[in-house]
């Protein structure tokens, strides 16, 4: 009934995902910084949270906000320095909050040093990234598709190109070569000698490329059946865990793309050495067909299909429904305009019920929304750039263009902060690198700390609730039949018993037997109607 995982302390922890541009900006400049996040410690500490995931601080030029690392030991200076960084580390660590880093290893910035020499044909350094000839016929070296849409192959000026699964500034590292092994370590260990709680690395079971022959013809992706999740890339990360992450109290959580839960027992399963759990993306799935560019309207079904799925076919997982990459859970599986409430506090009951570690990110606990952009021109993210050539390339009408691209652009998560109902929300004095959402006149932290009733006021109990019950944390789970777009399941240690509830839709529904006692919800029990469910409620019963 209890887990038979071992108990370590980051299974309990709730985690904080910090998106350091749109957090907090202390000195105007209109850019988020570690100061800032220092200056909202007590506030993350009264939220509950354990641990901050840090979305990258390190050097960058920025063509992927961060994701292009130009210098692993360093800091941005749009953060602050190495200093702050130290002192960050230092005071969440005296409030009990530990810093995860975020950890970008299947390429660097084309500006790294690495990559500078060899562009310069430094035989040494030539070999930590993958560089080929065109193909006789004149054609790239082969054809395979990038993940922000166009092919992956970029000019080195010297007749070869080399290889990019992500943007031209981000070349691939070549994982065949032992000295990116080791100089991977070396920066692993910099990090967690200062004390850090671990990593999040990113798309981690794409690093070992098999081969470089074509792909499989594909809408999108092609190629991928070449990178994923390899055998040596399963190789290198019982590497990396031996040879570091055993020596320091860390853990560490990929993000694993393109993975279904066999493959991702793999990477993470507790006889294999690797991970210590993994991001799955099918729940995100729930609205969409096969590339996330692509919408289809939501089916609640599909999103408790596929958690349940993971919950049962997972000794453990690291449960989201929000990060830096996709759009507000509020706008995605919830009502922003007839119940942005009850729907905010629902998906926050059911991402804290489940079975794993929880993952909340920045603004999540007051129900941010997705962007209000017009258009192109105010997103900066390169990605959605890239789709939108690639949609005007394949000729989709402007409507549908627009359409496709604010559902699912990456701004959408990446709007600043909002703190309270001033000009620039409290995130800055200057004007923010990225347009603040209009409705951060309602929709605030301030003004939620004044409401009693308010989501922030029912993310800290919810985390709280869950601190405090076994159950949540250790406790089996058993899903069980009920009306479709309600999700029930049960958690259960030896000595507690809860039955979660979720209406996951804008109706009443009939609900299955209601036994026991209710704890927490997000309605008030005046005016139920026995055997019936309200629009989004959630229910935990003591049985
Ligand atoms: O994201 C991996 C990535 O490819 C995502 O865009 C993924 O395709 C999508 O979320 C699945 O639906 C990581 C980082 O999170 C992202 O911000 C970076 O841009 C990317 O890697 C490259 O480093
Ligand atoms: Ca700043």
């Amino acid at each position: 009934m209890e887990t038979k995982l071992q108990k370590n302390w980051w299974r309990s922890a709730v985690v904080y995902q910090i998106y350091p541009r749109s957090f907090c900006d202390s000195n105007g400049d209109g850019i988020g910084d570690i100061p800032g996040i220092v200056s909202k410690l007590p506030y993350l500490k009264e939220l509950g949270v354990d641990v901050i995931w840090l979305s990258p601080v390190y050097a960058s030029p920025n063509c992927d906000n961060g994701y292009d690392i130009s210098d692993y030991r360093a800091i941005h200076p749009d953060f602050g320095t190495m200093e702050d960084m130290d002192q960050l580390i230092r005071e969440a660590g005296r409030m009990g909050i530990r810093i995860l880093m975020d950890l970008v290893i299947n390429h660097t910035s084309d500006r790294h040093e690495w990559f500078q020499k060899a562009l310069a044909n430094d035989p040494v350094y030539r070999d930590y990234y993958i560089f080929r000839e065109g193909k006789a016929d004149g054609s790239l070296p082969n054809n395979w598709g990038s993940f922000f849409a166009g092919d992956v192959w970029e000019s080195a000026g010297d007749g070869t190109y080399y290889l990019h699964l992500f943007a031209p500034g981000q070349p691939d590292l070549n994982w065949h070569n032992p000295r990116v092994y080791e100089e991977v370590c070396d920066i692993l260990r910099f990090w967690l000698d200062k004390g850090i709680a671990g990593f999040r690395c990113d798309v981690i079971n794409v690093l070992y490329k098999n081969t470089l022959e074509d792909g499989k013809k594909q809408l999108a992706l092609t190629g991928k059946e070449h990178y994923l999740s390899t055998d040596g890339t399963h190789d290198i990360l019982q590497r990396l865990r031996r040879d570091v992450f055993s020596k320091y109290d860390c853990f560490t959580v990929g993000e694993t793309v393109l993975v279904d839960t066999k493959t991702a027992m793999k990477l993470c399963g507790s006889n294999r050495g690797e991970l210590d759990m993994v991001f799955g993306f099918e729940h995100m799935e729930a609205d969409q067909i096969g590339v996330k560019w692509f919408k289809t309207p939501y089916h609640p079904k599909r999103l408790i299909d596929a958690l349940d799925r993971w919950q049962r076919e997972m000794e453990w997982n690291a449960n989201y429904l929000e990060n830096h990459d996709q759009p507000r859970s509020v706008s995605r599986f919830g009502d922003v305009c007839g119940y942005h409430k009850e729907s905010a506090k629902m998906l926050c009951g059911l991402n804290l019920s489940l079975r794993g570690t929880p993952y909340i990110y920045e603004g999540e606990e007051i129900g941010m929304t997705n962007g209000d952009f017009s258009g192109l021109s105010e997103i900066q993210d390169v990605e959605s750039h890239n789709v939108y050539k690639m949609m005007c390339d394949l000729h989709f009408p402007a409507s549908v263009r627009d359409k496709l691209l604010l559902q699912t652009t990456r701004d959408n998560a990446r709007t600043p902060m909002q703190w309270t109902d001033e000009k620039y929300a409290g995130f800055s004095e200057g004007e923010p690198w990225l347009k603040v959402n209009a409705n951060h006149t309602w929709i605030n932290v301030e003004t939620q700390e004044r409401d009693p009733d308010s989501i922030l006021a029912f993310y800290r109990k919810m985390i709280a609730f869950r601190k405090n019950s076994d159950a949540l944390k250790w406790g089996d789970y058993r899903k069980f039949p009920s009306v479709s777009g309600v999700y029930v399941f049960r958690r259960r240690t030896r000595l507690e018993c809860l039955v979660i509830y979720a209406n996951l839709t804008p109706h009443r529904k009939k609900a299955p037997i209601f036994l026991g006692t209710c704890l927490f919800g997000n309605y008030p029990e005046e005016g139920r109607e026995e055997g019936w469910l309200r629009p989004y409620e959630f229910r935990i019963l003591q049985k």
